[in-house]
């Protein structure tokens, strides 16, 4: 069975919540990092740069989530059939991971920064359900799992976004969100 590697708060929840929304079966190996387990060499050989998440799946490794969710997505899930399906997937798990999260966790840059992406993003949202169109995708859960994270870690608010706001209560009232990421703490 594919192994999850995460920590009790930690990025895991987001590979979690897509395992769940694709019915893939997990076992998800928690590991202690306040005591350092992520550091040590049982999970060092798995990613060697120490950080979780991290999925085994048979004899194949892969860390870093946003590969993870393309990976699964392509092997196991069923909502991005085409190729320019999975590159626009892709898009938005890059834009989740390298231009939005960065941003906000850049205080010299985020009240900035935050305004340009997230005005954008909520004029998107205005239009479709979700981020590739009439269909929740993996997509949603890269930019959604950060978009409910960034108000219990920062001082954001998506008052003056109207769409963002129902997006993240159609995302927060799904099962899958509910099991991995509701639970979360931060
Ligand atoms: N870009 C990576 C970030 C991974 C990451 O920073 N994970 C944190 C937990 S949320 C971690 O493992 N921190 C432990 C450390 O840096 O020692 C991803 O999305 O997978």
């Amino acid at each position: 069975m594919l192994k999850l590697y995460g920590g009790a708060r930690s990025r895991a929840a987001i590979v979690q919540w897509y395992l769940e929304e694709a019915a893939i079966p997990y076992e998800f190996v928690l590991l202690d990092m306040q005591a350092g387990e992520h550091r040590q060499p049982e999970f060092l050989a798995i990613n060697p740069m120490g950080k979780v998440p991290a999925i085994v799946d048979g004899d194949f490794i892969l860390w870093e989530s946003g590969a993870i969710l393309l990976y699964l997505a392509e092997k196991y899930g069923h909502d991005v059939p085409t190729l320019e399906a999975r590159a626009h997937a892709a898009q938005w798990i890059l834009f989740a991971n390298a231009t939005l999260g960065p941003a906000v966790g850049n205080e010299a840059i985020r009240d900035r920064e935050l305004p340009r992406l997230l005005a954008p993003l909520d004029q998107r949202l205005s239009d479709l359900p979700f981020l590739l169109g009439d269909h929740f995708t993996v997509a949603d859960v890269a930019v959604g799992a950060l978009l409910a994270y960034l108000p219990l870690m920062f001082q954001v608010s998506y008052a003056d976004y109207p769409a963002i706001t129902a997006y993240l209560q159609r995302l927060s009232e799904r099962p899958a969100f509910q099991k991995a990421i509701a639970g979360r703490k931060a």
